[in-house]
């Protein structure tokens, strides 16, 4: 039986999964990228100081992270004198997208599926937000709308969270992480400019000002950030994952795992970053060489050679090719399938006893929710993984605060060659990012784009591989073939964005 998830709702984009269903068991599953974009081709042409601006434009969830992988493209070919106050800023700015990221993508886009919403009609208390919520929804279901309480009606049938008070309590966190991540991205803009798109971000640091009242801000709003990340986000997970333990055996990608590395604690480009960088296949780390990457384009839209590196990247849709079914690219890794995101950027690092932190929190919860660390490949890995990430980011970012030079210069001077090629790469909330620039004749020659939903969406390679998240699905069992809940918790695990992946 072959039964169509799409459109995949509570992500960003338009993703479908095609699946194919024999005894309850997922056989075959194919990831769908339903839209092309462009971005690559219309940069060319282009002032080089452009590219961190448009590329931002590629999303509104992770934009910043596309600045900063433009910026240190850039800054590799531009090779900046930058004071230590421009890499803090973008590391601030960079740093509470992250958190604002991970706070969405667990209440307002994965944990309804768990959560159940219905138990809102139990409440009998006075909070406004939930009389509120409570009202809402009880109007909705009385209304003749085809989709009523929408994103929160209908459910997939299948088990929810049946207390009463845990649920209510979700709910109640729902609503106020929405305040929460309102003050990331304020905090984001105190440096960035604005939310979503920074004007402020540069090769070289940042343009506005490292002044007391600018810091003084920053920190309270992370503080309050961090503090809701510790009391609620933490404890919701570890309930989300005490009802469900199945989710550490369900979802496992085959293949490895790939971490640019995150958050660098000095000026120069080859930093050490606060999450280590890696390549990690059969228990073993290597280094991260960009010359390795190819994009496969068997099954996708387009006529281009498939297999090419990065800096030999082409892009010739073909919308009506007969092989194809995705408009996302496959990249490979030394011609391997690789994970990426919060999992990858934690177990790459933890494998390499990078951050002592990062080690202990691993260690704490997999005590806590009697796991081995390799159960972080699973659906509730990467929720686990995306809170460890969202601790340790916060607790980095108030540090870094602490070592700005008050009034001191954020932004170095340079001369833009009017040639050269660099590679540029960090890690968006998502995963793996990777940006790559050619400048001739003072103009953007080519520019490529290696995107985490890219990889993690991928469709088969040129050699009938499946991508990482097509490979989480195939042998799962689904209970209610025509609606399986348990395919679409595996799909949100990987926070997919659809945008960014096929920009
Ligand atoms: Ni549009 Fe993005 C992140 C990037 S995902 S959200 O995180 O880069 O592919």
């Amino acid at each position: 039986m072959k039964v169509n998830l799409g459109p995949v709702t509570r992500l960003e984009g338009h993703l479908n999964v095609h699946t194919t269903v024999e005894n309850n068991t997922i056989i075959d599953a194919r990831c769908v990228g339903e839209m092309f974009r462009g971005f690559e081709v219309f940069l060319r042409g282009r002032h080089p100081l452009d590219a961190q601006q448009i590329t931002q434009r590629i999303c509104g969830v992770c934009p910043y992270a596309h600045a900063i992988a433009s910026s240190y493209a850039q800054e590799s070919i531009y090779r900046p004198n930058i004071p230590p106050n421009g890499r803090i800023l973008h590391n601030l700015i960079q740093g509470a997208n992250h958190l604002y990221d991970y706070l969405l993508h667990f209440y307002q886009l994965a944990a309804l599926d768990f959560v159940d919403v219905t138990a809102i009609s139990n409440y009998s208390g006075t909070d406004t937000d939930l009389v509120a919520l409570k009202g809402w929804v009880s109007s909705e279901l009385s209304s003749n709308k085809p989709f009523p309480a929408a994103p929160f009606l209908p459910r997939l049938s299948g088990k929810y969270i049946d207390d009463t008070e845990l649920n209510i309590g979700a709910l109640k966190n729902y609503i106020e992480s929405l305040e929460l991540q309102k003050k990331a991205n304020r905090a984001s803009a105190i440096f960035g400019g604005k939310f979503p798109h920074a004007t402020a971000i540069f090769p070289g640091g940042c343009s506005q000002d490292a002044t007391i009242d600018h810091i003084a801000t920053y920190q309270s709003l992370i503080g309050e950030v961090r503090n809701f990340i510790h009391q609620k986000y933490i404890p919701d997970l570890v309930a989300v994952a005490s009802a469900f333990p199945e989710y550490w055996e369900i979802g496992q990608s085959k293949g490895g795992f790939m971490s640019y590395g995150l958050l660098p604690f000095g000026p120069e480009l080859d930093s050490a970053r606060l999450f280590a960088p890696g390549v990690l296949e059969n228990g073993q780390v290597s280094a991260v060489d960009f010359n390795a990457i190819t994009e496969d384009v068997r099954y996708s839209h387009y006529s281009s050679r498939s297999g090419l590196r990065v800096r030999k990247g082409e892009l010739q849709p073909a919308p009506d090719k007969q092989t194809s079914y995705s408009w996302i690219k496959a990249p490979r890794y030394n011609n391997k399938v690789v994970e990426v995101g919060a999992t990858a950027r934690v177990l790459v690092d933890y494998q390499q006893g990078n951050n002592s932190k990062i080690k202990q929190l691993v260690d704490h919860f997999a005590g806590q929710v009697g796991i081995t660390a390799d159960k972080l490949n699973s659906v509730l890995g990467r929720h686990l993984c995306r809170a460890i990430s969202a601790v340790v980011i916060a607790d980095f970012l108030m540090e870094e605060t602490e070592r700005i030079n008050h009034g001191g210069p954020t932004m170095a001077e340079y001369q833009i060659p009017s040639s050269g090629e660099g590679f540029g790469a960090t890690e968006a909330s998502r995963g793996a990012l990777l940006h790559y620039i050619r400048i001739e004749d003072h103009k953007i020659a080519k520019y490529e784009c290696v995107v985490p939903t890219t990889w993690n969406c991928s469709p088969k390679d040129d050699n009938d591989r499946n991508g990482p998240m097509e490979s989480a699905l195939i042998g799962t069992y689904v209970e209610t073939p025509q609606e399986q809940i348990e395919a679409n918790r595996i799909v949100r695990s990987f926070d997919p964005c659809l945008a960014c992946a096929v920009h």
